[in-house]
């Protein structure tokens, strides 16, 4: 089987995860990979639903997406929020003019009662993006993270407001227990013959989804090779918190860490090139150039993971 007819589900945070997705993009037809992206960190912000995450796909697998930042739209204006300013508001959370078109009409449509996954297809169509991006689930769940100096925080002021500074003492995901996936979430977990999970971070990203019992059953249950990517490289971060996090968590800011949290979920684990890896029980692992900077990395970096996993079947 050549690597583009495999069907692939990959679940994604944000930047990172979709730096992945746009490597997957790029190498399979769109029919073949499914998108299932986080939702933990969406929120209420003045009346409007804001979907971080998805967005963030969505801008990157458009090319909409501002390079430097890796979220928002490039050449984006602030003139709503700097008139908010003028009003005297604290505008810690930077909404671009258009990203806020983008809020109106998902906001609009769940309160005419469209699900979050229909709005998603809906806004995916009309900025060209023709592979499948779902969230993880059409109920709200929320990550609240409680911080040793600030009380329990909502996820964008932990990680926007204050700059995840805070130490965190632990994590909920509000509302996940009762949340399930969508129909479209397990048709595609179904029918998957790879399931890879980002570099994104493990604990703010991927455990959201995990959090909902009948998403992590569906993952367990998935006959398709579980293959996730080390968000930790040499120790650090490639962006964000991640690695803080861990060592706030009481974890090593490790790749055998990032594997260990997964555990028996996996089949396989890509670690970093610089770094090495003692072998894992039952887990098969291997080391790339993991760092996304150019398109060509991206592309690369999905080329060798799905490569990797098909040489499974052959050497079986
Ligand atoms: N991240 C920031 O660091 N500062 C911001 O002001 C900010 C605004 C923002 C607006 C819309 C959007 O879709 C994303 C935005 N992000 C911002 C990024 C985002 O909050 C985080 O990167 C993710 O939630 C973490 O995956």
């Amino acid at each position: 089987m050549a690597i583009t007819t495999q069907r692939v589900v990959v679940l994604v945070g944000g930047v990172g995860g979709a730096k992945l997705a746009l490597g997957l993009q790029g190498l399979l037809p769109a029919e073949n990979l499914t998108v299932i992206v986080n939702t933990g960190d969406d929120f209420w912000h003045y009346g409007l639903r804001v979907c971080p995450d998805i967005d963030t796909v969505l801008y990157t697998l458009s090319g909409r997406v501002n390079q430097a930042w890796g979220w928002g739209i490039a050449d984006d204006t602030t003139i709503t929020l700097d008139a908010l300013r003028a009003y005297g508001e604290d505008t810690w959370f930077r909404l671009g003019d258009r990203d806020i078109a983008t809020h109106l009409l998902r906001t609009d449509r769940l309160r005419a009662g469209n699900t979050l996954t229909a709005i998603t297809a809906h806004l995916a169509k009309q900025m060209g993006v023709a592979v499948r991006v779902l969230p993880m689930s059409d109920t709200f769940v929320e990550t609240k993270v409680l911080t040793a100096t600030h009380g329990e925080l909502s996820f964008q002021e932990y990680f926007v407001r204050h700059r995840w500074q805070p130490p965190v003492v632990s994590l909920r995901y509000e509302g996940a227990e009762h949340a399930q996936p969508s129909a479209a979430v397990l048709e595609a977990l179904a029918a998957a013959d790879v399931v890879l999970i980002a570099p994104s971070n493990p604990w703010l990203s991927l455990a959201p989804m995990l959090a909902i019992p009948t998403l992590r059953e569906a993952l367990q249950a998935c006959a398709a090779p579980k293959v996730a990517i080390t968000p930790i490289v040499a120790g650090q971060a490639i962006k964000g918190p991640a690695a803080k996090l861990m060592q706030e968590l009481g974890w090593t800011p490790s790749p055998q860490s990032v594997a260990a949290y997964y555990g028996a979920l996996l089949n396989g684990f890509v670690y970093d090139q610089r770094d090495s890896m003692p072998n894992l029980d039952g887990v098969r692992t291997i080391g790339f150039d993991t760092i996304m900077i150019t398109y060509k990395d991206k592309l690369r970096l999905a080329a060798d993971v799905l490569a990797w996993v098909q040489s499974w079947e052959v050497s079986k």
